[in-house]
């Protein structure tokens, strides 16, 4: 009724291809909860720009929780056990936020999820990342649950080729996407970030991205 969705801050779940599931505002009741595990994270294992195998520095600053966490210097990318910052273990992955990615992904069609990584990514004004697959992960039969905070950015989605053409999609505050099945390697990538100001974050843009990486 009227009332119930004065107070409901999250709309249905939104199919974006095969596999790939948009859940505006899934998040979005959880915010500073979520913000406060991320400080947690970061104040432990702090924000870097990784260098690529190509010797450029990415834009995005990035940090890890879990059992591993995601990283890349001249040597490669791959999934490490230990933050290369500090020689110590990411920070564990807070039950609030391996819960998230749980129901979000059982909301999407994909039971029992159970992240052994999450990436931290922060997108200050001008970061970007450019067009890629995400192939780093052992079995991708499990999806990957995306977590968008902040200033909102648009999202590019794209086909199983470099060269397919690309869908836009503006991702806000709060939403949620799970990328999963036939849409597990699917070439994506995000815009520049505009300048902004979001009344919790500030002007950035923060995304989770949870994934079973072993
Ligand atoms: C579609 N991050 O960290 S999340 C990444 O907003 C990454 O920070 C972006 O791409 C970000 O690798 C996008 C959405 C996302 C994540 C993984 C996917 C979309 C995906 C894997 C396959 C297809
Ligand atoms: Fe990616």
């Amino acid at each position: 009724m009227a009332t119930l969705a004065l107070f409901d801050d999250s709309s249905p779940p939104q199919p974006i291809a095969d596999g790939a599931v948009w859940l505006p505002g899934f998040a979005l009741a959880q915010d500073r909860a979520l913000l406060a595990a991320i400080e947690a994270i970061t104040a432990v294992a702090p924000f870097r720009h990784w260098e690529t195998p190509g010797g450029l520095r990415m834009s995005v600053a990035m940090s890890n929780a879990g059992d591993c966490g995601w990283v890349s210097d001249r040597r490669g990318y791959r999934y490490d056990t230990c933050d290369p910052l500090s020689g110590q273990p990411w920070p564990a992955l807070p039950p609030l936020l391996r819960e998230l990615a749980r129901d979000a992904a059982a909301a999407a069609g994909f039971p029992a999820f159970a992240p052994d990584a999450c990436l931290v990514n922060r997108y200050l004004p001008g970061a970007k990342l450019s067009l890629h697959q995400d192939r780093d992960e052992r079995d991708f039969t499990a999806p990957i649950v995306s977590v968008s905070l902040g200033l909102p950015a648009v999202f590019q989605f794209g086909g199983l080729k470099r060269a397919d053409p690309v869908l836009r999609l503006p991702l806000t505050h709060g939403d949620v996407v799970v990328w999963g099945g036939a849409s597990r390697l699917r070439f994506h990538g995000v815009l520049a970030l505009k300048a902004g100001h979001h009344p919790l974050l500030g002007a950035q843009r923060l995304n989770l991205t949870f994934r079973r990486a072993r």
